[in-house]
C-alpha cells in the first residue's frame, strides 16, 4: 500500500521517529539545507504535517502543501500553527493536552522554589568553597504562605494552583470567567488587579493575539519590588523588554522563565541578569510525558488517515 507523505517539521525522540518512518514517507524539513527549495519539491505531495508546539506550521508552509488535510502537534500549544489557513482550507489540527499537564505544573513550582530560595547560587556557594571561606549563604525569602497569582486557569494553571495549596499559599487567578474547581481561590478580572495582590505571578495562558504581552510594564509595576514572575507558557505572553528593564531596575525581585522570544537564542540581557532563573523550554521534558505526547501525536495521525475522529482535536 502506498504510504501517506508526512512533512516533519522538527526532531522527535527515536521512539517516535521509528514508528513514523515505518508508517509514512517522512520528509524532514528541519534537516533541509535549503528549506524553501525542499518545501517546493516535497510540498505538493504532503498529506499531513507532524510538528511541535514550539515550531508549529507557518502560513507559507501550509500554502506550499496543497494536498494537506491534517496537522498533528507534539505539544499542547498550537499558537505557532497558522490556524486561519487551516480554517479556510478545512485542515484538521490536533495537539497533545492533558498528558503533559502535571509535568509543566511540577516545573513551574520547582522554578518558583529554585528562584526564591536561590538553590542555584547556593550550590555555587558550596562548590566554590565560599561556604568554608565566607560562612553561611545569604538568607533568602519564604515561599510557603505567600500569595500566588495564576494568569490563565486552564488545565496547567489549575494544576499549579493545586500544588501551591500544599504550600499554604493564598491563591488568586485571572481568566475569562470564574472556573469550577477553583472554589476558595479569588477570581480577579484582569492581570493588573491580579499582580497587585500577588507575590508570585504564574503565567499559564495559552498564547493568542489577545494575550500578547499581557504581562507588561504596568503589570510588573503592580507586582512590585518583592514580586516574581514564573512563565511556563509562551514568551509572547510577556513583554521581555519591560521584564528585563524591571529586573535590571530592581522593580521586581526576580523571574523564572522556561520560554523565550527567539528560543533557543535568548536576549543576551537575560544571561547577565542576576535575579532570573533560565530553563530550556523543558516543562514537558520527561521521558514518561514525551512518550505519551509522541504516542498521542501519532495516534491522531492514525485516526485521521483512518477517517476516524481525532483523539484530541483543535480544529
Ligand atoms: C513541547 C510545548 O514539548 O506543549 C507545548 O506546547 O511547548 C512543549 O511542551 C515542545 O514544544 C516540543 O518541543
Amino acid at each position: 500500500m502506498t504510504k501517506h507523505h508526512i512533512l516533519q517539521v522538527g526532531a522527535y525522540p527515536e521512539w517516535d521517529q521509528g514508528p513514523l518512518d515505518a508508517a509514512y514517507t517522512v520528509h524532514r524539513w528541519w534537516e533541509a539545507a535549503d528549506k524553501d527549495a525542499f518545501l517546493a519539491k516535497v510540498g505538493p505531495g504532503v498529506d499531513a504535517i507532524a510538528t511541535r508546539g514550539d515550531l508549529g506550521a507557518s502560513e507559507a508552509m501550509i500554502a506550499a502543501c496543497p494536498k494537506l488535510k491534517m496537522i498533528s502537534v507534539f505539544g499542547v500549544g498550537y499558537d505557532a500553527v497558522h490556524l486561519a489557513s487551516c480554517r479556510s482550507r478545512g485542515i484538521r489540527v490536533s495537539n497533545t493536552p492533558d498528558v503533559l499537564t502535571e509535568d509543566v505544573a511540577d516545573i513551574a513550582v520547582a522554578m518558583l522554589l529554585a528562584l526564591v530560595r536561590r538553590t542555584g547560587p547556593a550550590e555555587a556557594w558550596v562548590r566554590s568553597g565560599d561556604w568554608a571561606t565566607k560562612g553561611m549563604f545569604p538568607l533568602t525569602r519564604k515561599v510557603s504562605g505567600t500569595r500566588a497569582g495564576i494568569l490563565g486557569l486552564g488545565r496547567i494553571g489549575m494544576a499549579i494552583g493545586r500544588r501551591l495549596q500544599g504550600f499554604g499559599m493564598e491563591i488568586a487567578y485571572s481568566a475569562r470567567s470564574p472556573k469550577p474547581g477553583a472554589e476558595g481561590w479569588a477570581f480577579v478580572p484582569d492581570a493588573v488587579t491580579l499582580a497587585k495582590q500577588s507575590d508570585h505571578l504564574f503565567v499559564a495562558l495559552a498564547a493568542t493575539p489577545e494575550t500578547r504581552h499581557i504581562v507588561n510594564a504596568t503589570v510588573l509595576q503592580a507586582l512590585g519590588p518583592e514580586g516574581t514572575v514564573i512563565n511556563i507558557s509562551r514568551a509572547a505572553n510577556v513583554d521581555e523588554t519591560a521584564l528585563l528593564d524591571a529586573l535590571e531596575g530592581g522593580r521586581i525581585a526576580g523571574a523564572a522563565l522556561d520560554v523565550f522570544e527567539g528560543e533557543p537564542n535568548l536576549n543576551p540581557r537575560f544571561l547577565t541578569a542576576t535575579n532570573v532563573l533560565l530553563q530550556p523550554h523543558h516543562g514537558s521534558g520527561t521521558i514518561e510525558t514525551r512518550k505519551a505526547m509522541g504516542k498521542l501525536m501519532r495516534d491522531n495521525l492514525t485516526a485521521h488517515f483512518a477517517g476516524q475522529p481525532l483523539l484530541t482535536p483543535v480544529l
